[in-house]
């Protein structure tokens, strides 16, 4: 394990190919301050690199995922230092690994944390969990996807009423919304993600990497793009030596034996 001041990491599962990444503030409830997210995006850096990971895993220590941007910090800010500086422009790095990212919300995920659970690729949930973008309460809005990301999923009038009104949902409202797509018992939550993080680990991490790129093409493009997007990829599987042992092993009744090529 290692403990960065805001963030640790750990190499988990059976193979010791989860990066495990655990959001540790607990005191202001993982508040998301810039020290939290520059070490965050250092393990998302750390654990792209390492070839040996295969999936990513964010949790957070204690009753919180994240329960938001850090409003103490914000709170003397001025317009012009927030536009001039950028402000929290890197929190942008988890939506952008190449590797997949699992949100495994252990408790609150408000503001800021619910909007970096959607920026992960698969999110489950605990049943404790509480969701919501409650910045229209502080007298702002939602500034790392929650007006852009929930409208996707549960389509406008629970976006609006979400990001309107400021209340919190419970965990099995946002898997009833699709923003979550299992909801466990608390101690099951870790052990869980995990499984579905070695699961992933199992497949070709070259073609895991272009499935990933293709189901996020959705989002950004039309219907036509994106097919003709996804068949492109869909072909240059076949330039993997991966594509071609899968598709062997099944026909020699064998488990396939991927070697990332
Ligand atoms: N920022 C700073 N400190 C926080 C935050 C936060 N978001 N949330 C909790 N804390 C601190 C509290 O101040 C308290 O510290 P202290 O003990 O020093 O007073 C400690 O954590 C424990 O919190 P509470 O005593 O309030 O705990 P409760 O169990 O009573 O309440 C709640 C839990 C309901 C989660 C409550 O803490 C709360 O409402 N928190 C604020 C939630 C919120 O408004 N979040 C949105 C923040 S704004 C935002 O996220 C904008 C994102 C924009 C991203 C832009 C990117 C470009």
């Amino acid at each position: 394990q290692f403990q960065r001041e805001f963030v640790l990491t750990e190499k988990t599962g059976s193979k010791k190919n989860i990066g495990l990444i655990t959001l540790n503030r607990p005191k202001a409830l993982n508040a998301l301050c810039d020290g939290l997210m520059k070490d965050l995006s250092d393990a998302v850096d750390e654990f792209e690199k390492d070839r040996e990971i295969a999936t990513l895993i964010i949790t957070g220590q204690g009753k919180a995922f994240a329960a938001g941007a850090d409003i103490k910090e914000m709170q003397g800010l001025t317009f012009a230092e927030v536009v001039t500086g950028g402000f929290l422009s890197h929190w942008l790095r988890v939506s952008q690994c190449r590797k997949p990212v699992i949100a495994a919300v252990n408790g609150y995920a408000l503001g800021g944390g619910c909007e970096l659970m959607m920026m992960c690729d698969i999110a489950y949930a605990s049943e404790t969990a509480k969701f919501g973008q409650p910045e229209i309460l502080i007298g702002t809005i939602p500034g790392a996807g929650g007006t852009q990301r929930i409208i996707k999923v549960a389509g406008k009038s629970k976006a609006m009423e979400i990001c309107l009104s400021g209340n919190q949902f419970s965990a099995a409202e946002a898997e009833k919304m699709g923003l979550v797509s299992k909801v466990l018992p608390p101690d099951q939550l870790l052990p869980e993600s995990i499984k579905l993080a070695e699961k992933i680990g199992n497949n070709s991490k070259i073609v895991v990497g272009l499935c990933k790129e293709a189901v996020n093409r959705a989002y950004e493009t039309t219907l036509t793009e994106g097919l003709n997007f996804e068949r492109r990829i869909f072909h240059s599987t076949f330039a993997t030596e991966d594509r071609q042992e899968g598709m062997s092993a099944f026909i020699e009744k064998r488990p396939p034996n991927f070697q990332d090529k």
